[in-house]
């Protein structure tokens, strides 16, 4: 089998998302998700200008071997446009690899380790009460596992709170907007947000927070101890990870399991976090983390020190990764658990697929390769827009992490 042609389609139905299309001389295609939030087409003309040209004429067979020309053969190594562009490539490979041979995704990864994944939602209220009424609901939809994020008393906007009765979107159409952010009033309310759940929904749903990055160390640290009663599932990217050795500090003084990685693009970027044993779960993803190839390499080297995965499942991650992560979670002996932000019912037309989700877990269903699907002709009636995340500002104006 030959590699005879391959293109994109950004496409924006809700949201962007750049997906990859492989062919083959045997009419078998594959996808790929290349969607990076808010530089979308950086790695779209990455694909098109200087990686598309190498594919024409490949054995798309060759995974392994794919994936280290395009990682290798640049000589230029990782970096979030450069990853994400070999990941679309990767997971493309393995899609079609497994409509060739008849079988889904997760075969090809050892099998089944289980009989679903188990995920959790996003509960969001702009206070208390909207927190407990948004987490209460979707635990009638059937989720166990529930990451609640909640706007702090004299912090107007943050991450994590709908602004209006939509569903949560964090990139917005236009230009970047602004957030403020207040450390201190943060840390003084969350304990309160948890001590109010945790009384009202019980000891038994999974609870999950996203810190996304906003604390120093020791501000981490002092929240950890502090949610200790509530036993959360996890604290999520209590710091930024620049500084492994940042989670060090925090470790010492909390035993709140840590969850990081959304935005790493290199197993390198998790290498002393796993094997110091100062993070409990690992959330790269498939789609910015260099495909399945790279993430089961990862999540092996996890697997010796008892660190299990948590990927990333935000809605700029397209269908063609959900799928992905599905087939991943299920096969993998040390998945931990897999965040779920439905798309779009527009988003999910553009893309049909064969997942779904069932009292508290998904699978990924058992059509070869993926079982994903991309509408060429619905695609096109929603071009790209051009979009950004937000960014934060402290109460003085100083430039902050979002
Ligand atoms: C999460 C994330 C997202 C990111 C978004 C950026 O845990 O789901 O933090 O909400 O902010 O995916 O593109
Ligand atoms: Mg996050």
């Amino acid at each position: 089998m030959k590699i005879v042609a391959a293109k994109l389609i950004v496409c924006s139905p809700d949201r962007n998302f750049v997906t990859l299309k492989i062919e083959t001389d045997e009419g078998i295609y594959g996808l790929g998700d290349a969607t990076l939030n808010g530089r979308e087409l950086a790695v779209a003309s990455y694909l098109e200008e200087h990686v598309i040209p190498c594919l024409i004429g490949r054995d798309p067979f060759a995974i392994e071997d794919v994936w280290q020309y395009l990682y290798r053969g640049a000589y230029w190594r990782r970096g979030p446009v450069t990853m994400t562009a070999i990941s679309a490539v990767d997971v493309a490979l393995w899609d079609i690899k497994g409509k060739a041979l008849h079988t889904p995704i997760y075969n090809l990864l050892g099998g089944k380790s289980r009989q679903g994944v188990l995920v959790y939602a996003h509960a969001n209220g702009s206070d208390i009460p909207g927190a407990i009424e948004s987490t209460k609901k979707l635990m009638a939809e059937g989720y166990l596992a529930v990451r609640v994020q909640c706007g702090v008393p004299g912090v107007a906007s943050s991450y994590g709170v709908p602004k209006g009765s939509k569903p949560y979107e964090p990139a917005e159409r236009g230009l970047p907007s602004e957030n403020v952010w207040s450390t201190e009033r943060y840390l003084n309310f969350v304990p309160q947000l948890f001590e109010a759940l945790r009384r009202e929904v019980g000891e038994d749903v999974h609870l999950l927070h996203d810190v996304h990055h906003r604390l120093t160390p020791i501000e981490a640290a002092r929240l950890g101890k502090a949610l200790e009663p509530y036993h959360l599932y996890w604290m999520e990217d209590p710091t930024p990870a620049e500084d492994q050795d940042a989670f060090r500090l925090i470790r010492q003084h909390t035993v709140t399991p840590i969850a990081t990685g959304e935005v790493f693009n290199s197993f390198w970027d998790a290498h002393d976090l796993i094997r110091n044993q100062w993070v409990d779960y690992l959330r790269m993803t498939i789609v910015h983390g260099g495909g399945i190839t790279a993430l089961k390499k990862a999540a092996d080297f996890a697997a010796v020190y008892q660190v299990k995965t948590g990927f990333h499942g935000a809605t700029d991650l397209s269908p063609v990764t959900m799928a992905a992560a599905l087939h991943f979670g299920l096969a993998i002996h040390n998945f931990g658990i897999q965040e779920h932000m439905p798309h779009t019912s527009l988003t999910d037309q553009v893309f049909p697929h064969a997942y779904r989700f069932d009292a508290g877990y998904m699978v990924p269903g058992d059509e070869p390769g993926l079982g994903v699907d991309i509408d060429e002709r619905l695609a096109q009636k929603y071009p790209y827009q051009r979009a950004y995340l937000p960014i934060a500002r402290k109460l003085d104006g100083t430039l902050t992490d979002w």
